[in-house]
C-alpha cells in the first residue's frame, strides 16, 4: 500500500497552534500545487481514480471524511480528522472519500501541476495498469 499518516510537529501555546508544511521535510516531495475541498455533502462521493505519478498530502483541515485506498489487491480505510495529520497517497493506489461531515475542509498538496491525463478514472484501467 502507497500510503502513510503523517505526524505534523504542533507549535501550541497560550495563543493557540500552528503547524508548519514544508516541501522535502515533512511534506516528502516538492509541493507544485495546493487545492482545496470544501461545501462537501455526507451522501457525497468523490475521488474514484488513481494517479499514475503523483503524489499527494491531504490534511482535513476542519471536520471529517474517510478515505477508502485500494492497491488492487487489498482495501484498506482511513480517517482523517485531524489537522495535524496528514495522509500521503503516492502512485498506484485508487482512492475514494465518503462520509464527509458538513463544513469538512480539505486542503490538499501535490507534486505536480494539474494534468488530467495524468489520471486514471476506470477502476479496470486502473487494474491493467499496476500490472505493468
Ligand atoms: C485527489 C483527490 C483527493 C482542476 O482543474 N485542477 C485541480 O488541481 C484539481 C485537483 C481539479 N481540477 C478540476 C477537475 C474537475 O473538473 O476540478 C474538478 C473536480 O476534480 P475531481 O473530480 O478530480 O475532484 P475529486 O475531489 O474527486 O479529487 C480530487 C483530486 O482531483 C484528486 O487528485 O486525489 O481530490
Amino acid at each position: 500500500m502507497n500510503y502513510k499518516l503523517i505526524n505534523m510537529k504542533v507549535f501550541g501555546d497560550e495563543r493557540g497552534k500552528l503547524v508548519s508544511l514544508e516541501g522535502n521535510k515533512n511534506i516528502p516531495f516538492d509541493i507544485k500545487r495546493v487545492y482545496y475541498i470544501f461545501d462537501t455533502l455526507p451522501e457525497q462521493e468523490r475521488g474514484k481514480h488513481a494517479h499514475k505519478n503523483l503524489e499527494q498530502v491531504i490534511v482535513a483541515m476542519d471536520g471529517a471524511c474517510q478515505f477508502v485506498l485500494d492497491d488492487g489487491k487489498t482495501k484498506e480505510t482511513v480517517w482523517l480528522n485531524r489537522p495535524d495529520i496528514g495522509l500521503y497517497i503516492g502512485p498506484g493506489m485508487w482512492r475514494e472519500m465518503r462520509h464527509f461531515s458538513y463544513g469538512c475542509k480539505l486542503m490538499v498538496l501535490a507534486s505536480t501541476y494539474y494534468d488530467e491525463n495524468e489520471y486514471i478514472r476506470n477502476y479496470d484501467e486502473f487494474l491493467e495498469a499496476i500490472k505493468k
